[in-house]
Parts: structure tokens; C-alpha cells; sequence
């Protein structure tokens, strides 16, 4: 391709509203450009490596004897009624009505869609399993979309839906994507770990997300040092075995703590170590108050209590229901003399606090030498608290490390949920009716293209894996009106093109520096040089991984390269 017929608008200036690296890269490099927050043009740079993403996802898809499709973008809000969603789902969903007013959705997933398709379609045992996906833009309406492609409005999705006569057959596709998104992953060149992950809205069932490890990752993983254990924070287990302390229970008493709020407050006015306070949270568990109790120097986890619950919602109860309910303000909350209706919840590791100190649920004190179940009864003790890192593995293999990550693939086994509901049924072997198991598998394509570039670059710019390259050859003619630079550029464009190497030529009427400069933002893994020396067929070559630069005959040209690409 000449440069010069083709679009790649390089920019020298570091562009203000992108935070990170990779956003600054792929704009600077003329490979995306954004349309409005959260909305991207990728031009034709990105386009290219998009594709060669979308292929090998495709070949380890074929693997998996999953079949390419294409569904629609537009949806009908019916559909969405069928499983509750179309409520369930807020401001996220795009919506719109069409000319006859019907309610439609801009499609941010697609089980409601391939349901339907599939319920009027594969009625017998005998045509499943059935696993079909399709590479698509996706739309959600992110209240902050922010770092570019890594969390936009409109994004190029891979998703797969798995269809199964039984739990066994599901487990079965479920471990096959597993391996499958190992290799995909691999074959991108990211650093990655397979994590343990919750279901979302698809609750209780087990899911797997695939990270890139990345500093700007909005996810925290919790991992072992020592053994392949991997979670995302929000599920991590906690296995501690908490140890009560002998000393003897004193009597309960309230004691004055004017102003005192916080835990860090209360323990440093009592003189007492934080893990002796009991912190009680007060939550709506689909609209019912309950009372959940964590030890003062542990963070609850919103995502295992509304799992414990099995709630659908989970949210803290506003300071005004609080009041309402315990005529008492937020920091002087505690578990002793509740209101009967309310039950209590508790992490483990309060059932062995001893003489811990709680709020008296009367503003301005708090209660000394609390003890659980002769002070306050708990109705259930749940594991409800973040791992913390040093902590030992849940395992039991290993010390528990944080990284964070960019999910870029996220995996589901849906079970009955969405077939139940929308009554997609196929007879077995005994002509029976039965809903179809599902599994669900997603990729983030777009977001890929992000996180490749924030593993692989440099001060001076982009520097794709050989495998993703937009190009696979840079090639430079310091200038076409040089008859020699010409005639050698020429000769050895048409050479390597019958080798089958795509190759991007600088032809343009620019100066060398500037040349220099785009092809090290653009990041092509190699760049031939002709210049000078093009009278003697010699070129000058530089890798653009390392920054070593070299000098080839042209009669060596292809070997070696053969030598580069492998
Ligand atoms: C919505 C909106 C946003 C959503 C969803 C629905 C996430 C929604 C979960 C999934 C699960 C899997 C198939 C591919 C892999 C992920 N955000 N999810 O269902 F209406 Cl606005 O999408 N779906």
C-alpha cells in the first residue's frame, strides 16, 4: 500500500483528554479517531489489526465447533419483556421507537435474540449441542465512557451462545472455550490470567473472566504467588481461620463517645485495636433492610452479600431509612437491641470477637465488652468480607498477591435462566419437554486493540507482536525523486508482495525525520530503509522491538526476512 494514497493522520501533539498511553498511541499513530464520548472511528490501521483479532478468535472458534453468524443490531422491546429485562436494565440500554412507534433496543447483548431464533428452530435432542457466535458493535450507554476504546458506548464484541440437552454437555463446551480463550489469548501475545469471576445479573452461576494484566485495568485480581489460583477481588474466598482470644467476657456497658464516627475514631478514642470494633452496615436486599456486621478492620463485599442473600439487588440503606428505622444516626449503629424485624447478618470473623465494641444505636455512645450471641444473635455467618492481600490463598497454596486488569473475556454457564423464562424448549430422547442448557462466552474485540497497546509500546510509539501488525514490512524511501532510491524501492515492493508480505511504503513527498517519526508511532515490527546507499543495493533495516538497526544487500533481502517472520 503507498502511503501516500492511503489514511493515516499522524498527530505530533500529545492529545489532552486521553489519560493513557495507549489512548494517546492509537490517536497520535492515526489509527482511531473519536466521533462523539465514548464513540470511535477506527481507521484503517486499527481496521486491519481488528481483522487479524477477529481471525485467530475465528480459528479457535472453529475449534469449538462453533458456527459464525450475524444477528441483528435493532431489537424488539418484546423480547426483552420475555426475560424481565427490558426493566430490569436502566439508562444503559439504548432505546428508541421506530416510525410506528414500536419500542426497540440498540443491542448491548444478545441471549433474548438467539433465543428466540433458536426455540423456533431446534426443536429435537438430536440437533444439540449447538454453539453459534457472531463479531458485532455492541451498544451501552456507559454513564462515564473513559480511556478510549477500553470502555465506549459502541465497541466490536465477539459473543458465542452455547445451546445443550444437559449440564454435562454444558460443562463440557464450557471447559472447551475455556482452553479456547487460553489459546486466543496467547495468540494475541497478552499477559493474561483465566480469574474466577461472579455471574453479574446471571447470578450464582459460575463465570471465568479473562484479564490482561495492566495498571490502568479497572478490575482488581486477587492471585496466589504459588498456585494457579486466580479470582476476581469481588469473589475471592476468604478461608482465615479466625482464632477467639481467652480472655473472659465482661459485662456489657455503654460509655460516651461525643463526635466519635468512624471506626478509625471510635478505636482511637477507646484506646482498642480496630478489629475489635464491629461495623454494622445497614442494606436493602431487594428492598428488604438487613443488618450485616464486618469485624472494624475488614471492607464488606457488596457482590458475595447480595450472592449469601441470593438477592437480586443489593444497595446501602439511605441515612433517612436508617434513621427512620433505628431514630439514630449512620455512626452510632450497632447489632444489640435491634428492632426484631430486622435480621442480622455477619462475616465470620465477627463470631470470634470478644469484648468487641459496637454503636449503641443512640447518637453520641457505643457499647464496650460486646460479645456475639450473648449480646446480639446473628441469623446466619457468611464469608461477606474482601481478601486482603498477604492473606493466605484460599487454597491454601500460597500468599494472596493484587494485580489489576482490563477484562477483555468473560465466560458463563447460564443453565436454565433464559430458556426457562422464555419457554425455549426441545423434546429428549424420551419426548419429553425440556429447556435448553446455555453458555454464553465473550470477547471484547475493540478492547483488545486497547490493551495490546498498552502492553506493547514505547516512548516513541506503537510496537505491535508480528502477529497483529497492521503491516508487516515498513518500507521507507527517503525519496522517490531519486531515480536509484526509486527504481530499488520499486523492485523490491513487487518482490516482497510475491513473498506475501503486506507491506506499507513510505513514498511520501516528505522529510526523512518526519518519515522516521510515524513509522516508530505506527509501530511496524520492521523498516527497510532506502536511501543513500540505494546505488549499492544496500538497506539500511532497523527492528522496531529492539531499535537495532542493520544493513541488508538486497540479494539477502528475503532470507532474511524469512529469518524475521519465521
Ligand atoms: C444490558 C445492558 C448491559 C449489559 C447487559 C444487558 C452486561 C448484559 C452481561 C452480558 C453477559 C454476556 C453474551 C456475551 C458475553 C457477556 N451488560 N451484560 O446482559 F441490557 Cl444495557 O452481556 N452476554
Amino acid at each position: 500500500m503507498k502511503q501516500s494514497r492511503t489514511f493515516i493522520p499522524t498527530m505530533r501533539e500529545i492529545p489532552a483528554d486521553a489519560e493513557i498511553l495507549s489512548h494517546q498511541l492509537l490517536l497520535r499513530a492515526g489509527y482511531i479517531r473519536q466521533h462523539m464520548s465514548g464513540v470511535y472511528s477506527f481507521l484503517p490501521l486499527a481496521k486491519k489489526v481488528i481483522r487479524k483479532i477477529e481471525n485467530i478468535i475465528r480459528e479457535e472458534m472453529e475449534k469449538t465447533d462453533a458456527v459464525e453468524m450475524f444477528m441483528p443490531t435493532l431489537q424488539s422491546s418484546g423480547l426483552w419483556e420475555e426475560t424481565g429485562r427490558w426493566n430490569s436494565y436502566g439508562a444503559e440500554l439504548f432505546r428508541l421507537k421506530d416510525r410506528h412507534s414500536r419500542q426497540l433496543a440498540l443491542g448491548p447483548t444478545h441471549e433474548e435474540v438467539i433465543t428466540s431464533l433458536i426455540r423456533d428452530e431446534v426443536k429435537s435432542y438430536k440437533k444439540l449441542p449447538l454453539t453459534v457466535y457472531q463479531i458485532q458493535t455492541k451498544f451501552r450507554d456507559e454513564k462515564r465512557p473513559r480511556f478510549g476504546l477500553l470502555r465506549g458506548r459502541e465497541f466490536i464484541m465477539k459473543d458465542a451462545y452455547s445451546f445443550h440437552s444437559s449440564e454435562e454437555s454444558l460443562e463440557e463446551k464450557y471447559n472447551e472455550m475455556m482452553q479456547a480463550y487460553s489459546n486466543i489469548f496467547s495468540k494475541l501475545g497478552l499477559n493474561f490470567r483465566a480469574v474466577i469471576a461472579d455471574g453479574g445479573t446471571i447470578g450464582g452461576k459460575v463465570s471465568h473472566e479473562f484479564m490482561a494484566l495492566s495498571d490502568i485495568g479497572e478490575d482488581t485480581i486477587a492471585y496466589s504467588d504459588s498456585s494457579s489460583y486466580a479470582a476476581n477481588i469481588e469473589m475471592a474466598e476468604v478461608n482465615a481461620d479466625y482464632v477467639k482470644s481467652k480472655e473472659a467476657l465482661k459485662d456489657l456497658a455503654k460509655v460516651d463517645t461525643p463526635g466519635q464516627k468512624t471506626i478509625a475514631e471510635v478505636a482511637t478514642f477507646l484506646n482498642i485495636d480496630p478489629s475489635k470494633v464491629i461495623k454494622t452496615l445497614i442494606f436493602k436486599a431487594d428492598e428488604e433492610l438487613v443488618v450485616v456486621l464486618v469485624r472494624g478492620d475488614h471492607e464488606i463485599n457488596e457482590i458475595k452479600l447480595k450472592n449469601a442473600l441470593k438477592a437480586k439487588e443489593i444497595e446501602l440503606a439511605s441515612e433517612d431509612e436508617i434513621e427512620a428505622k433505628l431514630s439514630c444516626k449512620v455512626g452510632s449503629i450497632g447489632p444489640v437491641k435491634l428492632p426484631l424485624d430486622l435480621k442480622v447478618y455477619a462475616d465470620y470473623a465477627v463470631e470470634k470477637v470478644v469484648n468487641g465494641v459496637c454503636g449503641a444505636n443512640e447518637d453520641g455512645c457505643h457499647l464496650v465488652n460486646v460479645n456475639p450471641e450473648r449480646d446480639f444473635a446473628v441469623e446466619h455467618y457468611f464469608d461477606l468480607r474482601f481478601i486482603k492481600e498477604g492473606e493466605q490463598a484460599p487454597d491454601g497454596i500460597g500468599t494472596i498477591r493484587f494485580a489489576k486488569g482490563i477484562e477483555l473475556g468473560h465466560i458463563f454457564k447460564l443453565g436454565t435462566i433464559y430458556s426457562e423464562p422464555m419457554k425455549a424448549t426441545y423434546l429428549d430422547e424420551n419426548g419429553k419437554t425440556q429447556p435448553y442448557r446455555m453458555g454464553c462466552y465473550g470477547i471484547g474485540v475493540s478492547r483488545i486493540l486497547a490493551a495490546i497497546a498498552e502492553q506493547y509500546n514505547d516512548a516513541d510509539g506503537l510496537k505491535w507482536p508480528k502477529q497483529l501488525a497492521p503491516y508487516d514490512i515498513h518500507l521507507v524511501t527517503i525519496s522517490m525523486k531519486d531515480e536509484a532510491q526509486k527504481k530499488l524501492s520499486e523492485e523490491l515492493y513487487h518482490l516482497l508482495k510475491t513473498y506475501r508480505y503486506d507491506i506499507l511504503h513510505d513514498d511520501r513527498d516528505e522529510r526523512a525525520g518526519v518519515k522516521f517519526t510515524d513509522a516508530d508511532l505506527i509501530g511496524l515490527p520492521i523498516r527497510l530503509t532506502i536511501g543513500k546507499k540505494a546505488q549499492e543495493g544496500i538497506i539500511e533495516v532497523r527492528f522496531r522491538e529492539t531499535g537495532e538497526t542493520v544493513e541488508w544487500q538486497k540479494e539477502e533481502v528475503t532470507e532474511k526476512l524469512q529469518a524475521f517472520f519465521g
